[in-house]
């Protein structure tokens, strides 16, 4: 993509000015459930329900030769690739559209590498490569009121909810119209106003326990909400993660916790992480559903956080979904992942997620291939507008260097929703004295 062609009109200049604020989360939830009979799910040994129409039957083991330590892999690699399960939620319309922010999402990230490569970044570069049905379809399937908080991998769910391309870009570039006007060099913003975006965390697991937050003050304030947030299959062994998740099983909250179950945690295999098998198994031990799915299967992710956000609308508690992918590249822009064996990327590339939806919707004749082309055409024009937007925005002034660290009036905090009245829809009110003083 150029940098020097003058930015088209596109629908992303239509929506919003250069700032994170001002647009709204592009979807809207669902009401009705389409017609698709979707086989039953096979249950694991300790009763975990598995929508996959595939259990890969191979691990990684770690051989030392001499003072050499590699990593190899023991197993099947040649099985062949499984269909999408249909969707009993997604329609024709909605799931072309979830494939386009998937296509949009791994399209962005290719400029990001490029922008990267040409020095326009300030820092480090993080990538969803193989991903991207994880981030965007579990995204799409919250309601417009609902929350969310993306790790560093889930830069499609916030294209889903409303950033644009070129937020995502200008941070990275460190840009003045940037989410954190230069301060940040990642993904370290939120949006608490209009796209219900908490902020990550680097700290691996912190987001759990503040998602369970965010879902009990909506509680409070008289609101069940669904709070989506993601986390590594390393990442969820941190006490946090474990005091985070028990939190919103006991009080019944509506945190919807994917596990990017990806098989590396930087360069550590799954297998040399844990012990179980499963990570939903986990959820046996917390008292809450779990479910395992395909996180290469857009429509699996889509079904399974509907799902989970319908539970937590109910007020029902919490769901695990532990969504098994692969992590298609380094940890981040400078880790080549050497420590990977090659056939492992081989058998997982088979399982793109965008090829697999794109071919299902070509088969199902949801789309043509001339509409394919030029949606992606599409997607390629709005991601050069937005491209050359952030490189020819201005970097900081270095006098706001010191601006905006502190909270200096720029916002009030308060109830979003209203006083705070429930506990619980079942345990009627609260004495003014408890949640509503709080606030006075
Ligand atoms: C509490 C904590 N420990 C260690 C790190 C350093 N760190 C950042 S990412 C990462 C690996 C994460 O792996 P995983 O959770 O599986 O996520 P993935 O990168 O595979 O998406 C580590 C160890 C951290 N950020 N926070
Ligand atoms: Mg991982």
């Amino acid at each position: 993509m150029s940098t020097r062609s003058k930015a088209p009109k596109s629908s992303a200049s239509k929506r919003d000015p250069a700032t994170s604020n001002g647009a709204t989360p592009s979807n809207g939830r669902p009401g009705s459930k389409t017609s698709a009979k979707v086989p039953p799910a096979r249950i694991n040994q300790y009763g975990i329900p598995d929508w996959r129409l595939e259990q890969p039957e191979f691990e990684v083991v770690e051989v030392t030769s001499g003072p050499e330590v590699h990593y190899e892999i023991r197993g099947d690699l040649n099985t062949p690739v499984p269909p999408i399960r249909d969707s009993k939620y997604l329609s024709q319309e909605r799931c072309v559209e979830l494939y386009r922010w998937m296509v949009m999402n791994r399209r962005m990230e290719v400029a990001l590498e490029n922008l990267y490569k040409q020095s326009q970044v300030v820092g480090g570069v993080y990538f969803g490569l193989g991903q991207e049905a994880c981030s965007c379809a579990s995204a799409y399937a919250l309601g417009p009121d609902d929350w969310f908080a993306p790790m560093i991998r889930n830069q499609g769910a916030q294209l889903v909810r409303g950033f644009h391309a070129r937020d995502i870009m200008m941070q990275y570039m460190a840009k003045s119209g940037s989410p954190t006007h230069g301060k940040d060099g990642t993904s370290h913003y939120g949006d608490i106003e209009k796209r219900h975006m908490v902020s990550p965390i680097s700290m691996l697991g912190d987001l759990l326990p503040v998602m369970a937050g965010v879902s009990l003050g909506a509680r409070l304030q008289g609101k069940e909400l669904a709070c989506l947030t993601w986390i590594g299959d390393g990442g969820q062994s941190t006490g946090v993660s474990y005091e985070g998740i028990n939190f919103a099983a006991v009080r019944k909250l509506g945190l919807v916790l994917i596990v990017e179950s990806n098989l590396w945690a930087y360069s550590t295999p799954t297998e040399y992480q844990v012990a179980v098998k499963d990570l939903a198994n986990r959820a046996i031990g917390y008292g809450m559903p779990g479910v395992i799915i395909d996180g290469t299967d857009a429509c699996q992710v889509y079904d399974a956080t509907y799902e989970a956000v319908e539970r937590a609308h109910r007020g029902e508690g919490p769901t695990l979904i532990e969504a098994k992918l692969m992590r298609m590249k380094g940890h981040a822009i400078h880790d080549a992942a050497a420590y990977v064996p090659k056939e492992m990327h081989e058998f997982w590339r088979k399982r793109d997620p965008i090829d697999r939806l794109e071919k299902y919707l070509l088969e199902k004749k949801w789309l043509t291939p001339q509409q394919n082309q030029k949606m992606v055409a599409e997607v390629e024009k709005e991601l050069e507008a937005e491209r050359d937007f952030a490189v020819n925005s201005p970097m900081p002034e270095p006098h706001t260097a010191a601006e905006g660290v502190y909270c200096d009036g720029c916002h009030t905090v308060k109830p979003k929703y209203g006083m705070p009245q429930k506990a619980r829809r079942s345990e009627g009110k609260l004495k003014e004295s408890e949640a509503a003083i709080h606030f006075k």
